[in-house]
């Protein structure tokens, strides 16, 4: 079947293929920089292990080592998948000239320098993170330890942040996306539950005294179920980050993450629930088995129905903030950044050649409303989707994985 016959088959239900493709191609959705290294960034030593309550699992050869290194295999990414990108970096991936090694408290936009001339050179926005794990002063708790003067260096490490995300999104003329969060929390049974939230509150609410334009800065608080090695209480939990962001929707927006609830609840339904209060949410958009073990996201039912939810709900008008995150370092790690990403946009593209079915709900019409979404299931999406990476100038499903196996032959196997 050609694109010609699909577009007729949905026509025929209503829907313009032409207008969806029109519209998706200039979504932005973040692409985070740490599938490429495992989340180890470039500012502390690369052979300590992950700390603060995340994990990376696999051992695959060609991690990225150098601020080159990925930046290349990004260029691998960008040119692999259709769709408009935005990188998301992590304040662990500062770039530091020789001898100009700056602790976390003390980052500045110069050490981010290299990263807006990257974004420039390929016409993209940037958000940001600051890095609250894998450092020795993250020791169970951050910006809720109840040193003080921990305290204050993660205050100032956020505050450092905000400062950054400014430049990113001056020097890029896009908004920039901060999110907070950490993985503060305990292992076993806490004396206080309250003490630490009550210090958490206060550290973030000193942050974002940190002057910033909510225009240009979006700061988000991401909340979480449990970590490994934290699993009888996290500080920041689902009704806390909510009802900071809900208290503070002048200048801060909540953040869900799709690995961070207990295992039967979906953030697809939480979706319109937040969007009921608040103008502006962010994701990330991951792949939870059985825990947060953020595998590569794919075109699984849940990866659907959240992106129907988006599309359905506005979200593709800049109320949901698209972002990636996921670390497999199981696999080729250009190709699961690649499939994740494309990914996302197939279920965003196919939640937008759905037709709208809510006059079937409202009219209690539930045995067509069944079939139709049944009979969705089998339309010739495929063709839809190809000339979607035809338009963008990306490869079409069968026509990109020769390219990154060349690419882990002449390039990453020479990674020792
Ligand atoms: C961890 C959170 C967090 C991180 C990134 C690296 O559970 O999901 O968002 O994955 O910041
Ligand atoms: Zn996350």
């Amino acid at each position: 079947m050609s694109y010609v016959e699909a577009k007729a088959k949905y026509a025929a239900l209503g829907v313009d293929t032409d207008a969806a493709i029109a519209k998706l191609k200039n979504v932005p959705v973040s692409l985070h920089c740490w599938q490429g290294d495992d989340v180890r960034g470039f500012d502390t030593d690369p052979t300590k292990p992950l700390t603060g309550g995340i994990q990376t699992t696999g051992n695959y050869p060609g991690r990225a080592r150098t601020p080159e290194e990925l930046m290349a295999d990004l260029d691998m990414v960008l040119k692999l998948c259709p769709g408009t990108k935005k990188m998301n970096l992590h304040a662990s991936y500062a770039i530091f000239e020789d001898g100009d090694w700056a602790d976390r408290d003390k980052l500045e936009p110069k050490h981010f320098k290299k990263w807006v001339d990257f974004c420039k050179e390929r016409g993209l926005g940037c958000d940001f993170n600051p890095t609250f794990f894998s450092h020795p002063k993250a020791n169970g708790l951050t910006l809720s330890h109840p040193d003080p003067e921990i305290r204050k260096f993660w205050i100032e490490h956020g505050k450092a942040c905000i400062r950054i995300s400014t430049y990113l999104a001056e020097e890029l003329g896009q908004p920039c996306i901060m999110n907070i969060w950490t993985g503060d929390g305990f292992k076993d049974i806490p004396a206080d539950r309250m003490g630490p939230r009550v210090r958490y509150k206060e550290a973030i609410d000193e942050i974002l005294s940190e002057p910033f334009d909510f225009n240009k800065v979006k700061p988000c608080v991401e909340s979480k179920v449990f970590g490994i090695g934290v699993e009888a209480y996290t500080v920041g939990s689902a009704e806390f980050s909510l009802s900071y962001a809900a208290v503070n929707k002048d200048r801060c927006i909540p953040l869900m993450d799709n690995g961070h609830y207990h295992p039967t609840e979906v953030v697809s339904d939480k979706i319109p629930a937040l969007l009921a209060f608040f103008p502006e949410i962010a994701l990330h958009i991951t792949r939870p088995i059985r825990w947060d073990s953020d595998h590569v996201v794919l075109l699984d039912d849940e990866t659907k129905e959240l992106c129907k939810e988006i599309v359905r709900c506005g979200g593709l008008e800049g109320s949901v903030k698209m972002a990636l995150d996921y670390f497999d370092a199981s696999i080729n790690r250009i190709s699961a950044w690649t499939v994740g990403f494309r990914n996302v946009q197939k279920a965003l593209l196919m939640a937008l050649v759905t037709p709208d079915l809510t006059a079937m709900q409202d009219a209690g019409n539930w045995t067509e409303l069944m079939v139709m979404q049944e009979e969705m299931k089998t339309m010739p999406f495929g063709e839809i989707w190809a000339e979607y990476c035809r338009v963008c100038g990306a490869p079409a499903d069968g026509e990109w994985f020769a390219t990154v196996k060349a690419y882990e032959q002449e390039v990453l196997a020479k990674r020792a």
